[in-house]
């Protein structure tokens, strides 16, 4: 009997049934690139290769694969209790998972709301925002403030406010009442920046003009993410976020940062709020929150927002919103061994050790034909690469396809590529990822 991996099984006809996201399918159904375990920094595919990865899955696995305690700890909880609800009940890892996290948040985000995915816990974002002005009696406050080449996932609200054009398009008028400030990306004048851009604080003052346009009081919530990811890295100029931050205070408007890729020390920091000394009043994550190993979204609102609610009858639900699998016992399970991980590794800030190295290593790209950018903070780097005439994105799928064949897994966007590995990614595995990506850059010349 062929086991389920085997190439026999595999035929391109039960490749079919899959539609896959964000993908390709039919290029990738004519050669698929098949993963069949993951160990630390490695995966291996279904012919056995060991294939580094360059990108913790997808932004996700940060404390690297597979690890033993997170395994243990989801074993254990399955065969205890795999399922329990959390509307009017709840059990007690919800409780501890909760408590544990919001005591490593930047102080004032003290409470945090569960639920499955990024997406799903921007859609709990924009929606508490909308409701807490509500809650206080401010209901005209409804408008949403996104921003040029966001990506704040794939639900309604989320590519609303989002601003990935080909996301967007074909997705009718969306959420009313929503605007965007434009994107931070200058390469004319950023071009090669190591860490945050000097160029480009200016812009958040955009948020002003917009803000003047439709009243500020008809604005409920600012949302960005610290550093864009999906996007192709889009790394915030010096004193950008911090103007953001003034303007959303000077108006009562809450800003909201998508930590979903920047979450849980994929900067060197904790959270970005942390690395950049602002902190909004909402944070969304996910991703790293359980290191991928289930899925899980949390949303983090200060006590401020929360209390708003906390009103009227006692018996009543304050907020009708929730997910069923909100807090689901894999969930808490996996996220709570996780925070043992990282705390025991040091990894929320081993980012900051590598930075240096990693920021050294990438940039010695810089003289490779058909590089136009390099960009890095933290444990995350990009490589912008020129289009070929007329066929853009063609140039980087050739170099992530060679990349793949000499045992390296990379992202790329557009024409765009994107690194962001475990952090548990060592000085010499760093060597080889660039030197890997260098010579896929040479090759597709
Ligand atoms: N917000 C941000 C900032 C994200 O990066 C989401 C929300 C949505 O999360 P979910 O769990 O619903 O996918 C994301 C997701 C990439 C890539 O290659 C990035 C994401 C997902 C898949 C691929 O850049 N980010």
């Amino acid at each position: 009997m062929p086991n389920s991996t085997s190439p026999e099984t595999l035929s391109a006809n039960n490749l079919n049934a899959f539609w896959m996201p964000f993908t390709a399918n039919r290029h990738f159904k004519a050669s698929p690139r098949l993963l069949a375990s993951a160990k630390d920094m490695h995966y291996r595919d279904v012919d056995g290769r060991e294939i580094l990865d360059g990108t913790a899955g997808l932004w996700c696995v940060n404390a690297g694969h597979c690890r033993d305690p997170i395994s243990r700890a989801v074993a254990e909880q399955v065969g205890t209790m795999e399922y329990a609800p959390c509307f009017q009940m709840g059990h007690p890892k919800a409780f501890e998972f909760a408590a544990r996290l919001v005591a490593m948040m930047p102080a004032g985000l003290d409470h945090v709301f569960f639920s499955n995915s990024g997406s799903e816990s921007v859609d709990t974002a924009l929606k508490i925002a909308l409701a807490y002005h509500k809650a206080r009696g401010d209901a005209g406050r409804y408008r949403l403030i996104g921003r040029e080449r966001g990506y704040h996932g794939v639900g309604f609200g989320g590519i609303s406010v989002g601003g990935i054009v080909s996301n967007r398009k074909t997705f009718g008028p969306m959420l009313p009442g929503v605007d965007h400030l434009p994107h931070t990306h200058d390469l004319a004048r950023n071009a090669f920046s190591k860490g945050q851009p000097e160029h480009g604080a200016e812009l958040a003052d955009e948020l002003n003009r917009i803000l003047t346009l439709h009243d500020p009081s008809t604005v409920a919530a600012v949302i960005v993410e610290p550093v864009a990811g999906s996007t192709g890295v889009l790394i915030p100029p010096k004193g950008y976020l911090e103007r953001l931050r003034a303007i959303c205070d000077k108006h009562g408007i809450l800003l909201i940062f998508d930590e979903v890729i920047t979450g849980f020390g994929r900067l060197g920091a904790p959270f970005a709020a942390e690395f950049f000394g602002v902190t909004p009043d909402i944070m969304t994550t996910a991703k790293g929150l359980t290191n991928a190993a289930v899925p899980a979204g949390a949303t983090f609102v200060s006590g401020k927002i929360y209390d708003a609610f906390m009103h009227g009858p006692e018996h009543m639900i304050e907020l009708f919103h929730g997910y069923t699998y909100s807090a689901h016992p894999l969930a808490c399970a996996a996220g709570l061994a996780t925070l043992d991980i990282y705390q025991n590794e040091g990894l929320l800030t081993r980012a900051a050790e590598l930075a240096p190295v990693w920021e050294k290593a990438i940039h010695g790209l810089a003289d490779l034909p058909n590089v136009k950018d390099i960009r890095n903070i933290g444990l995350i780097g990009a490589i912008e690469l020129e289009s070929i005439p007329g066929e853009p994105t063609k140039r980087a799928l050739d170099i992530f396809l060679r990349c793949w064949e000499k045992g390296l897994m990379v992202r790329y966007t557009g024409d765009i590529l994107a690194f962001s590995p475990p952090l548990i990614i060592s000085e010499e595995q760093i060597g080889q990822l660039f030197d890997t990506v260098a010579e896929a850059i040479r090759e597709a010349a």
